[in-house]
């Protein structure tokens, strides 16, 4: 009986790693297309409410001069897509019903969708969930994380996976700082803990501050 359950549990591992190694699979070739045609992605995660939205509009006001195209990844409703089509940026909306995440297919059959024209940046806001998000890769070139000071600083100890995945970190809501008790000593001890050289850019989405760093620093990392 233990053998059984023993060798049960090994074939549900074996499946879960064939649907991870199927999903890198398809997450390369779409790497791929999207980088003969010029296109650099960036996978944004983050809480529900981080700022993620918020961030991918404060990056493009700061990247004059870039092509940028979003895709915006939600459970339910287009009202980010709305907000996004309305300031001219090109944008498609997935629903994904439920899932808690984007995944490698989901934004290889959505391509079909996204009129690509122009060298660029490529943008994918994932479904707000600081878990599992980080474990799939969709084909990006990046993942940036969106964590904001009200959220606390103690996020990096709490969900580690997406903090040592991370390519890049934004601080988003610096503006509330002082109102939330956020300890930046702790947060970036967190942080170094898990990824040593990730850069971490302190922004504030209401008055622009710090984005203008961000874009220089993606603009290098795609040159
Ligand atoms: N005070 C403050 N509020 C922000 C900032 N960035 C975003 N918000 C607000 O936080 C809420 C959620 O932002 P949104 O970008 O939609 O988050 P998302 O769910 O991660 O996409 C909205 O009400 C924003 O106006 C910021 O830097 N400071
Ligand atoms: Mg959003």
């Amino acid at each position: 009986m233990k053998q059984e359950v023993k060798s049960v549990a090994g074939k549900e591992i074996e499946v879960v790693q064939n649907i991870f190694d199927e999903n890198d699979r398809i997450a390369l070739e779409t790497k791929e297309t999207l980088e003969n045609l010029g296109v650099y992605v960036v996978n944004i995660m983050g809480a529900p409410g981080a700022g993620k939205t918020s961030s991918i509009i404060s990056m493009i006001r700061n990247l004059r001069g870039e092509k940028v195209y979003v895709i915006e990844g939600d459970i339910e409703s287009d009202i980010d897509t709305v907000k996004l089509k309305e300031l001219g940026i090109d944008t498609i909306q997935i629903n994904t019903k439920g899932a808690c995440h984007l995944d490698a297919p989901i934004i290889q059959n959505s391509l079909q969708e996204l009129t690509i024209d122009k060298p660029g940046i490529l943008f994918i806001e994932n479904i707000g969930n600081l878990v599992c998000p980080a474990e799939f890769q969709i084909g990006e070139h990046i993942k940036m994380l969106i964590c904001s000071a009200a959220e606390g600083s103690d996020k990096p100890y709490k969900y580690p996976l997406a903090f040592e995945k991370a390519d890049v970190i934004l601080l988003t809501k610096c503006d509330l700082k002082e109102f939330v008790d956020f300890d930046d000593e702790f947060f970036l001890k967190g942080i170094r803990g898990l990824n040593k050289s990730v850069p971490v850019f302190e922004v504030n989405a209401k008055n622009g501050q710090g984005f203008q760093q961000v874009a220089t620093w993606l603009k290098n990392r795609i040159s």
